[in-house]
This record gives structure tokens, C-alpha cells and sequence, in this order.
């Protein structure tokens, strides 16, 4: 199968980014209506949600230096080697990846610029914000692409008691780092470790405090986390109206890294926060998909540059489609999904696996997926909606190999 191939005329044996070009090859898996996001860059639309948000952190962290135009299309060995994922780690599987070619895929994580930029070595402190690309279910908290911002900061390690010492009292960080699960590396002392992470600690409670200030008495947790390029590893959450949020992933930058990225002299810290995670809370946004929106009721809303709560519009009909498949084997449930993104657009709200059964003698597995389509601009026709579900059904059929019911 090729879903590559999907709104692609057969004869471009080429991929085009930004201008630039890319020779497809067998594990090519991304396709044009998620290549035509790399040149909408919300996060540099001034008074786009994003970009309002992205500019409160970095007025937060204001000698930190800002890059915001780094390539979404990375090696492997940016994405994934460059921060020491081992050759099996899931997170290459193509399932979750857009694959460009074998070498090359648009990044998942702003993770992939961490060694470049450290090699600069322009400042103590960076905030890299970009859209970033992964394969993934459909529903009003998931889109393909969404946007992080990576902070970075590294010390001088002889001078680490000068530079990192922050006082913790009134935090919610308590007691030592070291833990089993969420070790000391080896290349460090525990008090060097427990210098930069209550550092990095201190310094992401503070900027979630400043950004939430309206919210009074907010509360912070620190979940144990694991990265393969950082430990001690954290995730941050925040008690928001009665349920945990998770804002960000953290940790001691890997020495290794470090030492790769001519920085053996310092130790640092890192962390990527989601924007729309945020965005949605703080602006009141129900959908994300509205950030990719350029309807005026949603835009103007923000042009004041500051952080207000969104207005809906009225909410159009939903129209509910199922559709049911005998599957193969290696069927995976975001191939699907990814069908749906590429004929049906924005149109997707929800995607539901709705029943599975495995069929008693044969071993074949069917699946039922219900689709909730629901433009988020207008009422869509019930002939509308029957020719894309038509669509659906035929591209699926034919690029998955799976037998219609
Ligand atoms: C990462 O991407 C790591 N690169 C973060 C990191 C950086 C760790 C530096 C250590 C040091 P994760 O996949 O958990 O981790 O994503 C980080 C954040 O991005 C999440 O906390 C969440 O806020 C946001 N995020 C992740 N997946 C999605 C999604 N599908 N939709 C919206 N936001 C998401
Ligand atoms: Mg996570």
C-alpha cells in the first residue's frame, strides 16, 4: 500500500517542502494535505492564538534567544540519533511518523533542533518554538500538527553554585531528585544533577504561574518521566477546573549530547511544552482545529494581542457516517484515520473506533469506525457528506487492502 500516493499525480517521484525537493522512496508516507501545512507557520501570524502565547513565554524568559524559523523537514538523525532513541524505539514506527523518504521526515518534536542549536552556542538560555507533525487519531484535541517550543538552557559547569542555585521553598518541588526510576547520569555528581533540575523546575513554575496568574492559587505536580535524551525526566501538570493537564515534558539535558554538541564544558536543561494544550485553556478554544481556521469570526477575535476568552460561533450540525472493514494484518487504526484526514480535511471533527470483533473461525478482525463530520463554518448537505463518505470508503478499500462490509 501507498498513501503516498493518494492526491499525488503517479509521475512526481519527488516530495516538495518549503521549495524544496525530496526524492520519495519506499517508506514515504506523508502526503500534500499535511506537506501544505508547513507554510501556514501560525505561530508567526501576529494575533493568532499561537503567537500570542509563544510571545508572553519569551517575554517571560526574556534574556533567553528566540529561533522560530528552523525547517520542519529533519533527518532521522536530527529527530531521532541526534537524542539517543535506540534503532527500535517506537517512536520511529511509521505508524505515528510522516516519513518524507527513509533519511527524512517532518519533525515530531522541536527535540530534533536541540544539538544545532546548542553548537551555536549563541546564548546561555534559547526558546524554539515550530509546528511539528505526527500521526495520530482524530478527535477536538488532536491534529496532525500542532506547535511545541523547546527551552533550552546550559551552564558553566565549574561555575554551576553561582550560576544554577535557585531557593525551591514555596515550590512544588520536594525532596531530592534521585530516585530509582528517574536516575542521576553517571556523567554527573547527585549535586550537580539536583542543581540543574531545581533550576529547570523553578524556572517552568514560574512561568506557568506568571502565565496562569488569573487562575489564584494554582497547582502544579511533577509526574516522573522518561525521555531517552534527558534524566532526571519530568512532566509538569496543572490541577485545571478539576482535571490534571499535562503542559510539558523536562529534564537534565544527556551528557552525551551535551558533549556532541561541543558543550562538554556545560550541563543544561530542557524542556517542550504543547502551545495548543495551553492555547485551548487559557483562550477558551473548544476545537483544534479552529487554529487552522481563517474565518474572520474566529481571527478578529484576538487582534487585540492579548490573552481573551473566545467567543463561539454557533455550532453547525454534526452528521454521523459509519463505515465497516475486514481488516488485514498491520492494519493499524492512524492509517486510517490518515485516509480520512486526506479526503475529508477539517470536515473530520471525530473519528471513533465504535466495534472489533474477531471472527470466530477465520481469525480476521472487523472494524466499525463512526465519523462525526461537522464543518466548523457552515452547514454541510447530506449529498456533501454522502460523496465524501463514498470517497472514504473507496480510498480505504483500495490503499489498505481492507474488504468493505
Ligand atoms: C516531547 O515531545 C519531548 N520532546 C518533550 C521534551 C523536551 C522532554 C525536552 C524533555 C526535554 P511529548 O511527546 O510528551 O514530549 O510532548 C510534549 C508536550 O507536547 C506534551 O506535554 C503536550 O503538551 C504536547 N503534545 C504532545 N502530543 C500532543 C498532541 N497530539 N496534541 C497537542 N499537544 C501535544
Ligand atoms: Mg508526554
Amino acid at each position: 500500500r501507498n498513501l503516498a500516493s493518494l492526491n499525488t499525480p503517479a509521475a512526481d517521484d519527488t516530495v516538495e517542502i518549503l521549495g524544496q525537493r525530496f526524492p520519495r522512496d519506499k517508506n514515504t508516507n506523508v502526503t500534500t494535505t499535511i506537506t501544505a501545512k508547513t507554510a501556514r507557520l501560525l505561530h508567526r501570524q501576529p494575533n493568532h492564538p499561537i503567537n500570542i502565547l509563544k510571545r508572553r513565554i519569551e517575554a517571560h524568559f526574556k534574556n533567553y534567544k528566540v529561533v522560530d524559523s528552523m525547517n520542519p523537514a529533519v533527518t532521522t538523525q536530527q529527530n531521532f540519533d541526534s537524542l539517543l532513541f535506540s534503532a527500535d524505539h517506537p517512536g520511529r514506527a511509521p505508524t505515528d511518523t510522516y516519513y518524507i523518504n527513509s533519511n527524512t521526515v517532518l519533525r515530531t518534536h522541536t527535540s530534533a533542533h536541540q544539538s544545532e542549536v546548542l553548537k551555536t552556542r549563541e546564548a546561555e538560555g534559547y526558546l524554539l518554538t515550530a509546528d511539528v507533525y505526527r500521526r495520530d487519531e482524530i478527535d477536538v484535541s488532536h491534529y496532525p500538527v500542532f506547535h511545541q517550543m523547546e527551552g533550552l538552557r546550559t551552564f558553566d559547569r565549574k561555575n554551576l553554585e553561582a550560576e544554577a542555585v535557585v531557593n525551591v521553598a514555596g515550590t512544588s518541588i520536594k525532596g531530592a531528585v534521585l530516585s530509582e526510576t528517574n536516575p542521576v547520569q553517571l556523567a554527573h555528581t547527585t549535586r550537580e544533577a539536583e542543581l540543574v533540575d531545581q533550576h529547570l523546575r523553578h524556572s517552568l513554575e514560574g512561568m506557568v504561574r506568571d502565565l496562569f496568574r488569573e487562575e489564584k492559587d494554582l497547582e502544579i505536580r511533577w509526574i516522573e518521566a522518561y525521555f531517552p535524551f534527558t534524566s532526571p525526566s519530568w512532566e509538569m501538570e496543572v490541577l485545571y477546573r478539576g482535571s490534571w493537564l499535562e503542559l510539558l515534558g523536562c529534564g537534565v539535558i544527556q551528557q552525551k549530547i551535551m558533549d556532541d554538541a561541543n558543550n562538554a564544558d556545560r550541563v543544561g536543561w530542557a524542556f517542550g511544552l504543547g502551545l495548543e494544550r495551553i492555547a485551548m485553556v487559557m483562550f477558551d478554544i473548544p476545537d483544534i482545529r479552529l487554529f487552522w481556521s481563517s474565518d474572520e469570526r474566529f481571527l478578529s477575535q484576538f487582534s487585540s494581542g492579548q490573552i481573551v476568552k473566545f467567543q463561539p460561533f454557533s455550532k453547525y450540525p454534526a452528521c454521523y457516517k459509519d463505515v465497516s472493514f475486514w481488516c488485514n494484518q498491520g492494519f493499524h487504526d492512524n492509517d486510517f484515520a490518515e485516509i480520512v484526514r486526506d479526503v475529508a480535511g477539517d470536515m473530520a471533527e471525530d473519528v471513533k473506533l465504535i466495534d472489533k470483533f474477531e471472527h470466530p473461525k477465520t481469525k480476521r478482525v472487523s472494524r466499525c469506525f463512526r465519523i462525526n463530520y461537522r464543518s466548523m463554518d457552515r452547514t454541510c448537505t447530506n449529498e456533501e457528506v454522502d460523496k465524501i463518505q463514498d470517497e472514504v470508503r473507496r480510498v480505504a478499500a483500495t490503499t489498505l487492502g481492507v474488504e468493505l462490509r
